[in-house]
């Protein structure tokens, strides 16, 4: 039976999507020439996005022109089927969808309720949820809560898939799923989430096994809000002022579709081809809640908005063109997993895939009618654009950046000695198929990598080969040293993805949530499907 599910239930999916070079829509000011970059380059050895050399210089009149041209989607807030019993219940189908990335072109997704992102969870501290997931995809799923410090068995590992109903029964499924944590379920499962933890922009995302990459590319991805009384007091931009942003590069076909680089064309097996083995998929759209390159009208006043980078590899550098009057026009107050003890002030920052950062910006320091644009200096050619702020009018605003935050307890002040563990990201150097492991072994689901105290705070010395986006499950960390040197000022909070630096980092581990089998891996989505994943025992 081994390979029978995925053979049948996979059978129906679109017929394989690489495409011609030629045939690659040219969306973009760069079009598509430069994504496929030759196997041997060393640039391969690189994390940072990949450099689509322009075929055409960019237009240096109007680069506007013709780039914004979809009004920003905001993710409708889901209702509750039920808030009795203690619990707030939620209920969301798993189902292929059709949107607009662009005007005009329809593009087939997987979406939670079929759309990309799926609806917005908004939760409370302290009221447990409940989501009740049904899939109706052609393929095994896992729902994972991106920064939920949720028991073992909701927290979405691996093989504890949710198969469609009907599917029959796999053996090699099977065998993955002893070792697993919840098992296997068909139809239905319902993921429970304490919710027991500060406020903070969480997101719920697919995490099958070996699939995480192709499954949230196709559109597996939303946001999952959690407020509390101590950030309500504070005076945020509310409303429509507080805005998710769900930043995803992707490519399109010619005929409007996702360009995946599946290694195999039949798409039952994991991987991707050579080309993308090191860097990861990396796209020439920008995407922000599922429109490219998208417009949003804001008034001058105060906005909160939240960002998310849910791009399978990309790392983006953001900055707001033109800056405002006075500079620093990000203002920090949370990241991953909650406030910060205070706003920290910026003109640029960057964002690893799976991290957060909850930012206020000021559009009363711009003259109404500016067009602001959110630009990515990482980026080439139309990957160097995000989305235009275009500002509107003067109104009155209650909302400040405030002095304070939240209260944050200093980590354990160890940044000398012996780390309790030590864990290395790398890829091997075999050649251009070298396997991504974390301390030189590639993820087993039957090999506990490490076994932390629960209770414990562990210090964790992490080091990259070159850079990774690594991303911890139960457990929130803090930043000790950034390349041996003191952490910066968006260190100072909880956070549960960090883009290691060359030069490593030292973190601080709390393990106070839940005992059970845990994942520490990159966030690399492709490099995590190949194996870039530990397992944690917290016992
Ligand atoms: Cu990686």
């Amino acid at each position: 039976m081994a390979g029978v599910l995925r053979t049948e239930i996979m059978g129906s999916m679109a017929t394989p999507q690489e495409p011609p070079r030629r045939a690659i829509l040219r969306w973009g000011l760069t079009g598509a020439l430069g994504i496929i970059l030759p196997a041997c380059s060393a640039a391969l050895a690189s994390m940072r996005p990949r450099t689509n050399r322009p075929v055409a210089p960019a237009p240096s009149r109007d680069p506007m022109a013709g780039l914004f041209r979809t009004p920003l989607p905001v993710p409708s807030v889901l209702r509750p089927v039920s808030t009795d019993g203690g619990a707030d219940r939620y209920e969301i189908t798993q189902s292929v969808g059709k949107q607009q990335f662009r005007p005009g072109v329809d593009t087939e997704i997987w979406g939670y309720d079929g759309a990309f992102p799926g609806p917005t969870i908004v939760a409370r501290r302290g009221r447990p949820v409940i989501v009740r997931h049904t899939n109706n995809l052609p393929a095994p799923t896992v729902v994972h809560l991106h920064g939920g410090i949720v028991p073992a068995d909701a927290d979405g590992y691996p093989v504890d898939v949710l198969l469609p109903a009907g599917a029959p029964p796999d053996a090699v499924l099977a065998e993955h799923a002893k070792h697993g944590v919840a098992g296997i379920a068909t139809g239905s499962r319902d993921y429970r989430y304490p919710n027991d933890q500060p406020a903070a922009t969480l997101w719920y995302h697919d995490h099958r096994m070996g699939f995480t990459g192709p499954q949230v590319y196709r559109g597996l991805a939303g946001f999952y809000l959690l407020r509390d009384d101590a950030e309500d007091n504070l005076p945020l931009p509310r409303g429509d002022r507080d805005v998710p942003l769900m930043i995803a590069d992707r490519t399109f076909t010619a005929d409007g579709s996702l360009f995946y680089p599946w290694q195999d064309p039949t798409q039952r097996t994991q991987g991707v081809t050579v080309q993308y083995h090191h860097s990861g998929m990396i796209g020439d759209t920008i995407t922000v809640n599922g429109a490219a390159w998208p417009v949003l009208e804001v008034k001058a006043a105060l906005y909160r908005l939240r960002f998310l980078n849910a791009s399978n590899a990309r790392v983006y550098q953001l900055v707001l063109e033109p800056a405002p009057a006075g500079g620093s026009p990000f203002v920090q107050i949370g990241s991953d997993a909650g406030l910060l003890p205070k706003p920290v002030r910026y003109d640029t920052f960057a964002i690893s895939p799976g991290e957060r950062y909850d930012m206020l910006v000021d559009f009363s320091r711009y003259l109404p009618g500016t067009r602001v644009l959110l630009k990515n200096t990482l980026g080439d050619g139309s990957a160097g654009y995000v989305m235009l702020f275009e500002v509107t009018e003067q109104v009155r605003d209650d909302a400040r950046v405030p002095d304070v935050l939240g209260p944050v307890p200093a980590p354990p002040p160890r940044t000398e000695g012996t780390a309790d563990r030590r864990f290395s990201f790398m890829i091997g150097p075999e050649g251009v198929r070298g396997p991504p492991m974390v301390n030189f072994e590639t993820f087993s689901v039957s090999r506990i990598d490490a076994r932390p105290v629960f209770g414990a705070t562990e210090i964790w010395d992490l080091n990259a080969d070159p850079t990774h986006p690594v991303h911890l499950h139960g457990a929130h960390f803090r930043i000790l040293t950034r390349n041996g040197r003191p952490p910066e000022p968006q260190d100072a909070g909880w956070k549960d993805t960090v883009f290691l630096p060359t030069g490593g980092m030292r973190v601080a581990v709390t393990f106070s949530g839940h005992r059970g089998r845990y994942l520490f891996h990159c966030h690399n989505l492709e490099h995590g499907d190949a194996g870039m994943m530990a397992n944690l025992d917290i016992q």
